[in-house]
C-alpha cells in the first residue's frame, strides 16, 4: 500500500528571530503573544526571556546569527535602550543584524524617530495588526544566510552552525526525505583537543535544561578559562513550520561569554534532534574551542534514541544522560523507557516533589535489572547548589577524563 501522503509544511529556511524584554521590565505578556504568532507564521523564535541586560541580548543574536532581534520595552527606558543593543551589536562586528521592537503605551512616533536616527529599524505601535507585523518581519528580515569571511569569533561559527543547519532541511516537507548533509562548514580552528560530548535526553518538562544551566555553573567554576558549548534542541511545529525556541529562558549561568549557546529547530527530522545536529557537533568539536559539548534533545518518550546509542553505527555523543520527574506514571511506564537501558548516566530530577522517594527506589531497581553499573543521580535542578547536581557533575568530569 503507498505512504498516506503528509499534509506537513514544506521547510523552506525559516527566518530566525530572537526576542527579549529589557532589563527593570516584567512586561512579558505582549511578547508572548507576539512569539506565538511568529511561530504561528512559520518562523523560529529564540525567546530569552524577560529581564535581560543589552548584552545577553547581544550574545544571543551572534550565537544564534538570528535574522533580526525584536525587543518589547514598557519600562520606559527603550532610547537608551535600543540604542545600547545596537551600538553592541555594531561594535562587535555584527550590525549587519537589525534590531526592532515595540511597546504599546510606552513608546511615542517621536521617541521612534530619535531611536531610527540611532540605529532601531523600526517599532510597531499599539494597534499593529499582528498580520501586518507578520507580513513586515518576513517580507524584510529574510536573507540568505552565506559563509561571510568578514564574521569572527562566535558569530562565525554560528554562521557555519546556519549552513548546517540548510544543508540538512527536509525536502519537499517529506520527513522521510533528508537531504544528504553536505560537507560542514570550516571555522577557525584553536588547535585544542575536541571536546567531550555529553548527550541529555528525557521527557518535556523534566528540567533538562534547567540541570544544563547548574551543570554549566559547575563547569564555569571549576574551569576558570574554558569554554562550553551547548546545543539546545526544540520542536518545529508540523502545521506551520515554525518553532518556539526556549530553552535559554531556563539560561542563568549559560548568559556568559565562556558558553556559546545555539538552539536547535527540528524542522521537521523526527529522532529528537534536528538532521544538522551531527554537522552541528563536528563543527563545534573541529572549533577546539569547548572542552564540553552538551547537547540537548527534544522532549523524548518511549523508543526515542536521539544518540544513536543502539544503533551500530558510530555514537554523535561520548556518552548520554537520561533525565525523569518523579511522575512517570508507574513501574510500566518506567520498563517502556528504552534509554533506561541505554544511558551512561540517570538523573531523578525534582527530588523536592513529594513523588520522589518513591521514583528514586523504582529506578534504582530498573538499572538494577540491566546489570550495567548505570548510577542513579538524584538532582533539584531548581535550587542552586544542589549536591546532587554537585555529584552529578562530579561523575560527568570523571567520563570527560576517561575519555581525554
Ligand atoms: C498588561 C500591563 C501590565 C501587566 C503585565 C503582565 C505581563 N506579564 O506582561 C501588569 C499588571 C503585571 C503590569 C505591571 C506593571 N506595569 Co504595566 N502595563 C500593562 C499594559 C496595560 C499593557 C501592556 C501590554 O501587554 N499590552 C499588550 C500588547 C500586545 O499590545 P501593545 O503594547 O499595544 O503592543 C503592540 C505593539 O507595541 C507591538 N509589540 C509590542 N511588543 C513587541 C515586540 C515585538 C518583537 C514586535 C514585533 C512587536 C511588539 O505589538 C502590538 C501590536 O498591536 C500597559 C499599558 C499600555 N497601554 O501599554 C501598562 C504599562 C506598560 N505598565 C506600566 C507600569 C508603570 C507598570 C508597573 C511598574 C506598575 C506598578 N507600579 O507596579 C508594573 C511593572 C511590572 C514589571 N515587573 O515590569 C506603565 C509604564 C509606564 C512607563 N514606562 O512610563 C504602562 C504604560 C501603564 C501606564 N500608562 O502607566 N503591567
Ligand atoms: N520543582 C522543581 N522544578 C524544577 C526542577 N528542575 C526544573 N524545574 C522546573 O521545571 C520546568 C521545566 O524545566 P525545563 O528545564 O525547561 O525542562 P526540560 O523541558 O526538560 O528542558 C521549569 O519550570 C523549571 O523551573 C526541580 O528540580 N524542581
Ligand atoms: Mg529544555
Amino acid at each position: 500500500m503507498a505512504a498516506a501522503k503528509t499534509s506537513r509544511a514544506s521547510f523552506a529556511t525559516p527566518l530566525r528571530i530572537l526576542t527579549a524584554v529589557p532589563v527593570c521590565d516584567g512586561h512579558d505578556s505582549a511578547v508572548t503573544t507576539i512569539n506565538i504568532e511568529l511561530a504561528r507564521h512559520g518562523l523560529e523564535v529564540i525567546y530569552l526571556g524577560y529581564h535581560q541586560a543589552a548584552s545577553a541580548i547581544v550574545r544571543a543574536a551572534i550565537q544564534e546569527d538570528a535574522n533580526v532581534v525584536g525587543i518589547s520595552s514598557y519600562n520606559g527606558g527603550h532610547i537608551v535602550f535600543f540604542k545600547e543593543v545596537v551600538d553592541q551589536l555594531k561594535k562587535s562586528g555584527n550590525g549587519d543584524i537589525p534590531v526592532f521592537g515595540g511597546g504599546g503605551g510606552t513608546i511615542t512616533h517621536g521617541d521612534e524617530r530619535l531611536m531610527k536616527r540611532q540605529g532601531t529599524d523600526r517599532i510597531f505601535f499599539a494597534g499593529t495588526p499582528l498580520d501586518d507585523i507578520m507580513n513586515l518581519v518576513k517580507r524584510d528580515y529574510a536573507r540568505d544566510a552565506k559563509p561571510n569571511a568578514k564574521f569572527k569569533g562566535d558569530r562565525a561559527l554560528a554562521r557555519a552552525l546556519t549552513i548546517a543547519e540548510e544543508n540538512a532541511m527536509t525536502v519537499g516537507g517529506d520527513y522521510s526525505k533528508t537531504s544528504r548533509p553536505k560537507a560542514a562548514p570550516t571555522v577557525q580552528k584553536t588547535g585544542k583537543a575536541p571536546g567531550f560530548v555529553l548527550g541529555v535526553a528525557g521527557p518535556g518538562g523534566a528540567g533538562k535544561s534547567t540541570l544544563i544551566d547548574e551543570l554549566t555553573s559547575r563547569f564555569l567554576r571549576s574551569n576558570p578559562t574554558g569554554r562550553i558549548a551547548i546545543l539546545a534542541n526544540d520542536p518545529s511545529h508540523p502545521d506551520t513550520g515554525g518553532a518556539i525556541l526556549g530553552d535559554r529562558v531556563s539560561a542563568i549561568y549559560a548568559q556568559d561569554d565562556r558558553v556559546f549557546f545555539r538552539s536547535l529547530a527540528t524542522r521537521g527530522n523526527l529522532t529528537g534532534l534536528s538532521a544538522s545536529a551531527p554537522a552541528a557537533i563536528d563543527i563545534l568539536k573541529k572549533s577546539g574551542e569547548f572542552d564540553l559539548i552538551l547537547v540537548e534533545s527534544v522532549g523524548v518518550g518511549q523508543e526515542s534514541d536521539p544518540f544513536g546509542i543502539f544503533g551500530k553505527a558510530k555514537k554523535l555523543v561520548d556518552a548520554s544522560l537520561f533525565v525523569l520527574a518523579p511522575y512517570y506514571g508507574g513501574l510500566i511506564q518506567l520498563q517502556k523507557i528504552a534509554l533506561l537501558n541505554g544511558a551512561d548516566l540517570v538523573a531523578l530530577n525534582k527530588c523536592d516533589h513529594p513523588m520522589a522517594h518513591t521514583a528514586r527506589a523504582e529506578i534504582q531497581a530498573r538499572l538494577d535489572q540491566n546489570g550495567k553499573d548505570q548510577m542513579l543521580y538524584p538532582t533539584t535542578a531548581a535550587k542552586h547548589f544542589d549536591p546532587g547536581v554537585d555529584h552529578l557533575f562530579a561523575a560527568i568530569a570523571t567520563l570527560a577524563a576517561k575519555n581525554s
